[in-house]
């Protein structure tokens, strides 16, 4: 059994979606955090970043102890691998799929996330970082609007690139015009309406109906940290 700590935040949701995509057994542990369980000692051993999503597979694919897997990435390629699924196995299409997982994690999801803080959440309208953040995400939408252009996912069949990505494309939180990415749109669509996204997006909001920063207490928790909070 795979062990999910989890919260309802774009990172969580894609381990969500590939649990529910590829049907292997999981329980969710929740990790609120907005109230801080994220620095918890049990839950830093298991992720040192004290960030969510991270795992704990008690039946790994060789014996031996359970295996911790913290950073979404990482997780992706891990159960991909677990499962056989979702990642080909063929050096050519494995190389597509990985540079378009590692796209998203160095590109798409720290630029949205940076987006969304100075959009919505910094406490002072910084119009320089709030345009910087809103154009790059734009041009990243423009990559990917461009890759969609000619195929129906990002790397050959539906994959982990495309688990990664979907989550943090979020236009109208983000600044942009759907419209004026219709590969995209249609791509989003499409994976909107598989069930097992739907599946996931439910099992959400019967974990945290309400948004992450909710007060100025979930405010200072996640947006306050220094090194005190991993020692
Ligand atoms: N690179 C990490 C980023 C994970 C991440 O930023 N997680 C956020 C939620 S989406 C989190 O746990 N935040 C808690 C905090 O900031 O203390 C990954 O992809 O797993």
């Amino acid at each position: 059994m795979v062990e999910l700590q989890y919260w309802t935040t774009p990172n969580g949701h894609k381990i969500t979606i590939f649990l529910e995509e590829s049907g292997l057994p999981y329980r969710i542990v929740p990790v609120n955090i907005s109230a801080g369980d994220q620095f918890k000692p049990e839950f830093l051993k298991i992720s040192p970043n004290n960030r969510i999503p991270a795992i704990v597979d008690d039946d790994p694919a060789q014996p031996g102890a359970p295996i911790n897997v913290f950073e979404s990435g990482e997780i992706l390629l891990y159960l991909a691998e677990k499962t056989g699924k979702f990642l080909p196995k063929d050096l050519r299409g494995r190389t597509d799929v990985l540079q378009w997982l590692f796209w998203q994690m160095g590109g798409l999801g720290p630029m949205a996330g940076q987006n969304h803080h100075f959009s919505a959440y910094a406490p002072e309208k910084i119009p320089y970082a709030i345009d910087r953040y809103i154009k790059e995400t734009n041009r990243l939408y423009g990559v990917l609007n461009k890759r969609l252009a000619d195929r129906e996912f990002i790397a050959g069949d539906f994959s982990i690139a495309d688990i990664a990505s979907y989550p943090w494309v979020q236009p109208e939180r983000q600044g942009q015009n759907v419209d004026e990415f219709p590969h995209l749109k249609r791509w989003k669509a499409a994976i909107a309406s598989r069930p097992a996204v739907q599946r996931a997006y439910a099992i959400a909001k019967t974990i945290n109906p309400k948004p992450t920063i909710s007060d100025e207490k979930s405010r200072q928790i996640l947006f306050g940290q220094d090194q005190s909070v991993v020692k």
